[in-house]
């Protein structure tokens, strides 16, 4: 016997022993789907450098192949976000034919409006009337691809904000993106989602159109059902508690879905789950509670990897969520809301302790060999040799200026 088969027996004793339907937690994992972003493949950086990385994919095709690889290797990413112009080719149906040969799907649609000179004072809510006509005519075309992608979620961020006090007229800024918001949201495919992403200071410095998830709300509420808002790990303040933003949004129907990522300073698109496992695991829980209301939630990452291997880096996002998930799913419920009526402080929180203390990596093994992916995606993919293979194949991309993809 495995020793993850016998370390599996164990967790599932006792776990059984604390009152936890293991079977419903496996079924649960089965299930468990995030999506890895195109871009998290191609070469990236800071604006100070960026570091090639041999066999990092350079078009459109090598992203969906790296996209299917980690789903292939773990099981539980059939689906790459893709971002528009970075990932524009002339025939998306072909596009989303080789996704589907591949096995993956394409998934979000995200516009690039932050890229072109003409953005420089912003997009939709840019004083430049030309600028905002054609930030419009983007969206529409986004969601134009959409259709043709076969996608249902237009995820939505704008650099817009301004630098210097007394720039521009912070009220007039709110009222060109409405008008901008509006009008993507008139051309949506029908049952499709436009989710809401906020982003409290860069590139803008002096403020920016969309800080928080409360103006993120806000406009969800004035245009519609189909707006709901995104919530990116890496974009609030120090110290903000991201899972009560989570619970709050997913409490009133909103919560359109996330970008994880990890950052111990600013927006630094990271590993999800490396500087703060605990976070992750807090969010999780909140998304376990709320049940079938957390049904449409789509979970995506949004990494720009810098200094290390793309395909290891992404595999680690992704079992890095489902670490969390698992310890989520393990918390007994029952108990806690007990200590938490009794107002026994600690009481309530060890409970919530002890779940995200346990080693549910025999319990993720256990799924992955039921659903036929290695019980060890790292460590397969390490022997595999695949990362110096694609290095071979692929060559070094020279690197983008900018820190934007190659390709
Ligand atoms: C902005 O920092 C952001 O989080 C948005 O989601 C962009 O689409 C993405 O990063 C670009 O890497
Ligand atoms: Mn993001």
């Amino acid at each position: 016997m495995s020793d993850y088969v016998k370390a599996y027996e164990l967790l599932a004793e006792q776990l059984t022993a604390r009152g936890i339907d293991v079977e419903a937690v496996k079924a649960k994992l089965h299930v468990q789907a995030i999506e890895t972003p195109s871009w998290g493949y191609a070469n990236s950086g800071t604006r100070f450098q960026t570091f090639p990385w041999p066999g990092a994919a350079r078009t459109v095709q090598e992203k969906i192949a790296d996209a299917a690889y980690v789903h292939k290797m773990t099981g539980v990413a059939p689906s790459m976000a893709i971002h528009i112009p970075w990932d524009k080719t002339d025939d998306y149906a072909a596009f989303r034919q080789q996704a589907e040969a591949a096995g993956i799907r394409i998934g979000a649609v995200n516009p690039n409006v932050f890229q072109e000179h003409q953005y420089k004072l912003g997009s939709l809510a840019s004083p430049d009337a030309g600028a905002r006509e054609n930030a419009i005519a983007h969206m529409v075309e986004c969601c134009a691809i959409m259709r043709a992608v076969g996608s249902d979620i237009l995820s939505v961020w704008l650099a817009d904000g301004t630098n210097y006090p007394g720039q521009d007229d912070l009220v007039e800024r709110k009222h060109r993106l409405e008008h901008g918001l509006a009008e993507t949201y008139r051309h949506l495919p029908e049952s499709s989602r436009m989710l809401i992403e906020y982003k409290f200071f860069e590139p803008a410095f002096y403020s920016t159109d969309l800080p928080d998830w409360g103006t993120s709300y806000m406009m969800a509420l004035k245009l519609g059902p189909q707006a709901e808002v995104l919530v990116d790990t890496g974009h609030h303040a120090h110290g903000t508690n991201i899972a009560q933003i989570v619970a709050f949004l997913v409490d009133e129907g909103r919560l359109g879905g996330f970008h994880f990522n990890s950052r111990k300073y600013a927006d630094d698109d990271l590993i999800v789950g490396t500087a703060d496992p605990l976070e992750l695991f807090t969010i999780y829980y909140e998304l376990v509670k709320a049940g079938d209301r957390a049904a449409n939630v789509a979970y995506m990452i949004d990494e720009s990897l810098n200094i290390e291997s793309k395909l290891e880096g992404m595999m680690l996002s992704v079992i890095n969520c489902q670490i969390a998930y698992a310890r989520a799913l393990i918390v007994n419920s029952g108990e806690l809301k007990q200590a938490q009526q009794a107002g026994d402080v600690l009481g309530a929180h060890h409970v919530l302790m002890d779940a995200y203390n346990t080693d549910v990596r025999p319990l993720l093994a256990k799924v992955r060999e039921e659903k036929g992916v290695p019980t060890d995606p790292l460590a397969a993919h390490r022997a595999s040799g695949y990362d110096r293979q694609l290095a071979a194949a692929r060559g070094t991309a020279s690197a983008a200026g900018g820190g934007y993809p190659v390709g």
